[in-house]
């Protein structure tokens, strides 16, 4: 991980995930497992259940308390820590909101006309009736990175965009008021499967509110339904490549070998000089099978966890307090910066 511009700043983690459905094997590639690996390299790491950016289309509230719960479950089945990491639900940690608000007022319209996330989601659908949330969501998600002055962010590639655009807050907060406050935080994209595709087309990413159930692999999918899935995933007639380069044009066939690779601990590379020559026909129960062995644990022990949700709401409670003690202080200090009389007696 890089210092640069944050030689200031002590290192520190932070990333999120949103309640908005069951977690796929796209936020696991791409995001738990590697929150899960980063708790182990020294730094402070804290990580969030979103659940304030769920709300930005509506949600059932008592299937986002069951998501919410769920969530955190899938953290600690993948192997999360609460005493290594802090884990927490963002609506806890009233200072996410505040700093959100700030900088509503400080990003312009047309950065977050730019988003490409805010054109997805609002593709072939009137985006007048799109809510004013789902419009400033980066905006709440730089408070989030940078209410606790985090460095280094863990994400996919579907995030990078506003991560950069949280640089850009950052970075015209500190200019407006002449400041050195906020770190200009770096985006983490690193592994083999940084955009798991759709696996009913290779162009759309692997997402957990997609309507279509067959394009993602759930978390709490039993092996007979991963395998069926997988199966009937799509791919083409062409044989399995020898280089990494020949799955160009091939979307789906390189995510297929790309959540091979991923899932194994091993390079696109290593993944062809196995399979080069053989059909998809003969790489997908293979494929079925490693992903049957990773998620089956982790899957059992979710299902574990969620039978004590009282146990999973005391975590996230200890985790929002841990959170709170690190966000207020430097909430306090922007109010400050920003000119906000804040004494009370
Ligand atoms: N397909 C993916 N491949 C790799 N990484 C992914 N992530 C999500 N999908 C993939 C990473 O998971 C983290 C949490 O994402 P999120 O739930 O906050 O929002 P999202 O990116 O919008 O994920 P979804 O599944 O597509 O949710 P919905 O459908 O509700 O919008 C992020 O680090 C993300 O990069």
């Amino acid at each position: 991980m890089t210092e640069g511009a944050n030689a200031k700043f002590q290192k520190r983690v932070f990333s999120g995930i949103q309640p908005s459905g069951g977690l796929t094997l796209g936020n696991y590639l791409g995001a738990i497992k590697r929150f899960v690996e980063m708790q182990d390299t020294g730094i402070e790491t804290v990580y969030c259940v979103v659940d304030m950016h769920a709300i930005t289309v509506w949600q059932d509230p008592e299937a986002l308390r069951r998501q919410t719960r769920e969530l955190a479950a899938g953290y600690f089945a993948a192997g999360l820590n609460p005493e290594k990491s802090i884990l927490f639900n963002q609506s806890q940690v009233s200072a996410h909101a505040e700093l959100g608000w700030v900088f509503n007022c400080v990003a312009r319209m047309g950065w977050m006309n730019r988003m490409t996330q805010w054109k997805d989601k609002t593709a072939g659908k009137d985006a007048e009736k799109a809510s004013l949330g789902l419009f400033a969501y980066p905006s709440l998600m730089a408070a989030d990175i940078l209410v606790y002055h985090a460095t280094h962010v863990p994400v996919g590639e579907d995030q990078k965009q506003h991560v950069e655009l949280t640089r850009d807050i950052a970075a015209k907060f500190n200019h407006d008021y002449g400041v050195d406050f906020f770190p200009i935080t770096e985006p983490v994209i690193e592994g083999a499967a940084t955009r798991v595709m759709s696996l009913r087309d290779g162009t759309k990413k692997m997402s957990k509110s997609d309507p279509s159930d067959m394009s993602r692999i759930n978390l709490t999918d039993d092996a007979d339904t991963i395998a069926k899935k997988i199966k009937k995933a799509k791919t083409d007639a062409e044989p399995m490549p020898d280089l990494p380069e020949m799955l160009a044009g091939r979307p789906e066939a390189k995510n297929l070998v790309s959540i091979y690779a991923a899932l194994a601990g091993q390079t696109v590379e290593q993944v062809l000089a196995d399979y080069a020559g053989q059909g998809f026909g003969s790489f997908k129960p293979k494929l079925a099978d490693l992903a049957v062995e990773t998620l089956a644990p982790i899957s059992t022990e979710m299902g574990r966890l969620m039978q004590d949700p009282a146990e999973i709401d005391r975590i996230l409670g200890l985790g929002a307090d841990r959170a709170d003690a690190i966000a207020r202080p430097i909430m306090e200090r922007t109010y400050e910066i920003l000119g906000m009389v804040r004494s009370r007696h």
